[in-house]
């Protein structure tokens, strides 16, 4: 049995990645990979629910707190993950663990360190590719529906770029999210594929941040 790729898009808010996952879901499954898509936070849990109040600003959480959330919404879909990815499934994810560092190292509340934050994770799988979609806060700004939601503030937005910046490595793939959807789908299939084949071809799943 091969396994599925665990594939996961990064960025700032309203960058565009929600269109891209699900471009590349379609894409994936009419060439025939299994593939399903995932969000974090999963806001259909009790616990995305209260991370849902908490993003609208419906309700306000110590910092502490709301990232162990994010990362219990996380584990709570341990499971299912690695049996789908196991069971030949590819997963392309709009959000994971490195959302949840980035946004939370950077609020720069003492203890709430990358290294703390990282140390939270280390049950779940790496992801095989991370799609940073990179753009600059100021443009994101200017897309439709921006700041409605509590993090969408240009200048902590800026802070979680550099976060983001700060985590890559050989697994990511930076794409300017600033050109058009068309485009910027070409460029996704062509970091993905040669992934999806690893994984098919038996590469194994890593942990996060080992
Ligand atoms: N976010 C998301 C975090 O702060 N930590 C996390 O672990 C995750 C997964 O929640 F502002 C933030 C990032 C973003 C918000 O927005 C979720 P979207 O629009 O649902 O991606």
């Amino acid at each position: 049995m091969t396994r599925g790729a665990l594939i996961v898009f990064e960025g700032g808010d309203r960058c565009g990645k929600t269109t891209q996952c699900s471009k590349l879901v379609e894409y994936l499954q009419s060439t025939g990979v299994d593939t399903q898509m995932w969000r974090f936070p999963n806001r259909s849990t009790s616990i995305g629910q209260s991370i849902n109040a908490y993003l609208s600003e419906q309700a306000h959480l110590d910092d502490a707190v709301v990232h162990m959330l994010f990362v219990a919404n996380r584990l709570e879909q341990r499971t299912e993950m690695l049996r789908l990815l196991a069971a030949g499934t590819t997963l392309v994810l709009d959000r994971y663990s490195y959302s949840g560092v980035a946004y939370t190292a950077a609020k720069g509340v003492p203890g709430l360190t990358m290294e703390y934050c990282k140390s939270l994770e280390v049950l779940l799988p790496a992801a095989d590719l991370v799609v940073h979609m990179a753009m600059t806060p100021e443009a994101t700004a200017a897309r439709g529906g921006y700041g409605q939601e509590r993090y969408e503030k240009v200048e902590f937005q800026k802070k979680v770029m550099e976060a983001f910046e700060s985590l890559r490595d050989e697994r990511w793939a930076v794409i300017d999210a600033s050109g058009s959807i068309d485009d910027i789908h070409k460029q996704v299939v062509a970091v993905v594929q040669p992934v999806v084949e690893r994984a098919r071809a038996g590469a194994p799943l890593g942990k996060l941040w080992d």
